[in-house]
């Protein structure tokens, strides 16, 4: 029987569930199974869901291949709908291999007999004509997003579908992956960590403002900042003679020198020491007032960073610092994880002393809400965070082309709007 079209109507099922949610080697293989078997690939268009499952076509001149992914169930319901002699068999039995289908079926069906339909007379070079005035610009489309989130909000930023790296270490799932406006981005687990177009607020504000308001920073110690950008930071200045970072996952340090070059651009400071280790221990052995500055550069109360919100371990960071210390410590947000921002600050004043701890606000695009905080403890009761000398600031800020800090920004981050003074408040 002759028929327009042919449908090869496919199951695979107990296929590898990571493959079925991996948006951009979906797209890739059914690309290269239209093409292995002979197909001229037009454009494709897939699409991630949050959490989990894909869905794609690639329109070919011979007509489609498509699919919908279930990754929960390993299941992918795959349409290899073609025209002409081209065999769509080669696409299934390329893609059984790809998606390693343990077991599959398929049914095929012809689509458009002849014997049922009358073919219309067309003027078929002024519609030809027509079909090439149109031009897709881009190839290939993906929406594809991920999302940094809790039960209430969330931050989503669109990537490429491009998985540049994604280790599953011992400690978290770390991740890089390509976006179109914010370049590589590095994720642990489900968050952001940071990326290459905005790391500068975060990396800027929780060095700068504390080296100037001391005046003489030279032992500096770094708990966690695997990136590299919070040391980049601290190391520009020259008074400072020694950096010792702490950092728990080696493969961050790794991924980021790899993925993020210029994040991860002081590794090779002479003054700087790196410990893959655990930072909560480090501390509790430290020697006693041994360091003008401890920064706690560290990811969200969950996971590895658990142990970096707790009393005994800012009491631990104390007590490492000199007389004339400070603690930086990375504080979360107002208006995302209001409990874990005030209750740091509380945990601070209970150890620091109440005129003695405070709040710095920044600004990060990436970050859910976009407000967040490092929190500041001051050793040295007589020490004020805002005094500084400007000119000298803004020389520096100048010379080394900083984008978020100066002189104007490190006295406006320690204004507080008054919901979060009230957050802060003691009960
Ligand atoms: N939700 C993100 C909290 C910030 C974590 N630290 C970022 C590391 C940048 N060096």
């Amino acid at each position: 029987m002759s028929a327009l079209g042919n449908h090869i109507l496919v199951e695979f099922m107990r296929c590898e569930p990571e493959i079925m949610n991996d948006v951009s080697r979906i797209e890739k293989d059914m690309v290269e199974a239209a093409t292995k078997a002979g197909a001229t690939v037009i454009n494709s268009t897939f699409h991630h869901f949050s959490p989990y499952g894909v869905s794609g076509v690639v329109v070919i001149e011979e007509s489609h291949l498509a699919i919908h992914t279930w990754p929960e169930y390993g299941y992918a319901a795959v349409d290899l709908f073609t025209c002409g002699e081209m065999d769509a068999w080669i696409s299934f039995d390329y893609l059984k291999e790809c998606f390693k289908s343990a077991s599959y079926s398929a049914i095929e069906m012809k689509r458009g007999s002849k014997n049922l339909l009358t073919r219309n007379d067309f003027d078929i070079s002024t519609m030809r004509q027509k079909a090439d005035e149109w031009k897709n610009p881009d190839m290939y489309t993906r929406n594809v997003w991920f999302t940094d989130k809790d039960e209430n909000q969330a931050l989503s930023l669109r990537y490429t579908g491009e998985v540049l790296h994604d280790v599953q270490t011992p400690y978290q799932r770390v991740r890089i992956l390509e976006s179109p406006k914010y370049g590589k981005l590095l994720t642990l687990d489900d968050m952001f960590m940071t990326t290459e177009n905005d790391e500068f607020h975060y990396h800027e504000m929780i060095a700068h403002p504390s080296i100037f308001a001391h005046g003489d920073i030279k032992k500096v110690l770094v708990i966690g900042g695997g990136d590299g950008g919070t040391v980049r930071e601290v190391l520009r200045h020259d008074q400072v003679e020694e950096v010792t970072m702490v950092e728990i996952d080696g493969e961050v340090i790794e991924a980021c020198k790899k993925h993020l070059p210029t994040i991860a651009a002081a590794f090779d400071d002479e003054r700087l020491n790196v410990i893959v280790g655990d930072g909560i221990d480090f501390v509790k052995k430290a020697e006693a007032e041994s360091y003008d500055l401890v920064i706690v550069d560290g990811s969200d109360p969950v996971g590895p960073a658990e142990g970096l919100f707790t009393v005994d371990f800012y009491k631990n960071c104390y007590n490492a610092l000199n007389d004339r210390g400070i603690l930086v410590a990375q504080g979360e947000s107002p208006k995302f994880n209001e409990n874990a921002f005030a209750e740091l600050h509380h945990a601070i004043k209970g150890i620091f002393g109440s005129e003695n701890a405070h709040v710095s606000l920044f600004y990060v695009p990436t970050y859910p809400t976009g407000m967040w905080s490092f929190q500041i403890g001051l050793k040295d009761g007589m020490m004020r965070l805002d005094d500084i000398y400007e000119a000298g600031v803004d020389e520096f800020v100048e010379k080394q082309g900083l984008r978020y800090y100066n002189s104007s920004i490190h006295r406006a981050s320690l204004a507080l709007p008054n919901f979060v003074k009230t957050l802060l408040k003691d009960e």
